[in-house]
């Protein structure tokens, strides 16, 4: 080779650089070949996974809220926690980690608890006063989030079918059965150390996100699970599964289990005032193993709002798309085809012309459930009614 052709050879050597050891593609999100700068000045090509390229943006970073969506279940809390250890290795000073509405299921409560997560509720905090915030297991501003709908994360990971986003740094793998498996991901290809504390909170969350009721959980809950098991303490996991009911919890699934109405393979039932949202999603896993019924709504009364929690074993219903369809104008609602969720404004239903139910009602617990409930439950049974599907059939 002429003097010429070997300097062209360590030019493309020194641009392209070697591959190194952590340079796989560990999935189909993965960024290959971006290029960045390393500490030395050195211009160096490495293969920059969605991981890597979180943890440069991170070592950017003083401080950085994680922000949970509202009333957060373990994938939420445990990711919150995958993060901070991501974001303290990236050498983030502050970390907090934040959530709206409360933590109210007694195993939610439990895991808080037992595992010492320093969450803090949103009012306490003032998060414009930190360099980046992350919204974990959620991503729409304004939505499933007391964070004013004005604000625009930096970081985004998520596994919800979202519409696109335009921020720093997106990873929302709609594939994926929990928010934890993609940090599971994150925290093997980083080389990053899975504290026990840390895997009890992810094996935990991807139990009770898709494994225990084998939630249509993909292969790579699996894997993560895989990853976890050696590491985690399983007498934690089964302390957070024996934490008790609180009273309102139980009261709440009761009335759901007195006032289910059923319409062929489908059920709804009120659980009327309450003050605990997590009830319902409870009551609506609880009802769903009625022989015969593979659809579920539960809906409650909590201050000015009406909760919904949805659940269907049935794979030809996607009853994030029913709930959409029944009460998208009513306030926000969506999720997956297995469960789905949100939360209405009781007003919607005075203000309407055609509703039977006036503003006195509001304050009586009774009239609400009954004038209310109806309507809900009727457009509920008629966006899932088919040819199929039998007449209104009560408390069978
Ligand atoms: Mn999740």
């Amino acid at each position: 080779m002429s003097i010429i052709q070997w300097y062209f050879v360590i030019l493309v050597v020194v641009r392209i650089g070697f591959p190194t050891a952590g340079c796989h593609s560990g999935n189909e999100l993965a960024h290959d070949g971006t290029t960045q700068w390393v500490e030395a000045g050195a211009l160096r090509t490495t293969c920059m996974t969605q991981a890597t390229e979180l943890l440069s943006l991170l070592e950017g970073c003083d401080s950085l809220a994680v922000v949970c969506h509202d009333n957060p279940d373990p994938d939420c809390l445990a990711s919150a926690l995958a993060l901070e250890t991501i974001a303290e290795d990236a050498g983030v000073d502050r970390v907090r980690i934040v959530y709206g509405g409360s933590i109210s299921h007694q195993q939610n409560r439990a895991l808080v608890t037992v595992l010492e997560i320093d969450a803090h509720h949103l009012s306490a905090v003032e998060i414009a006063r930190f360099d980046a915030l992350a919204f974990v297991d959620h991503s729409t501003p304004g939505s499933n989030t007391e964070v004013p709908a004005t604000v625009v994360p930096e970081i985004v990971i998520d596994h919800h079918p979202t519409d696109p986003i335009e921020t720093q740094f997106v990873d929302v793998r709609a594939g994926y059965g929990a928010t934890a498996t993609i940090f599971v991901e994150y925290l093997c290809e980083l080389d990053l150390e899975i504290t026990t504390r840390l895997a009890s909170a992810l094996l935990f969350a991807l139990h009770r996100e898709r494994l225990d009721f084998v939630r249509s959980p993909t292969e790579r809950e699996y894997e993560a699970a895989l990853k976890l098991f050696p590491r985690a303490e399983l007498s934690v996991l089964d302390q957070l599964y024996g934490s008790a009911f609180t009273p309102a919890t139980l009261d709440a699934i009761g009335r759901a289990i007195t006032l289910r109405h059923r319409c062929g393979s489908s059920l709804a039932a009120g659980v009327g005032r309450t003050v605990e949202t997590d009830a319902l999603p409870q009551a609506a896993d609880y009802l769903l193993n009625l022989e015969g019924v593979d659809t579920v709504l539960v809906y409650g009364f909590i201050n000015d709002r009406i909760r919904l929690s949805a659940r269907s074993i049935d794979p030809e219903v996607d009853v994030g798309q029913i709930l959409t369809e029944a009460y998208d104008e009513l306030g926000a609602v969506g999720g997956h085809h297995d469960m789905a969720g949100g939360h209405l404004d009781v007003l919607q239903f005075v203000n309407d012309d055609t509703s039977t139910i006036e503003a006195s009602d509001i304050d009586d617990d009774e009239r609400l459930q009954t004038a209310v409930g109806s309507v809900l439950e009727r457009r509920f049974f008629e966006v899932l009614a088919d040819d199929d599907r039998e007449g209104y059939i009560d408390n069978s």
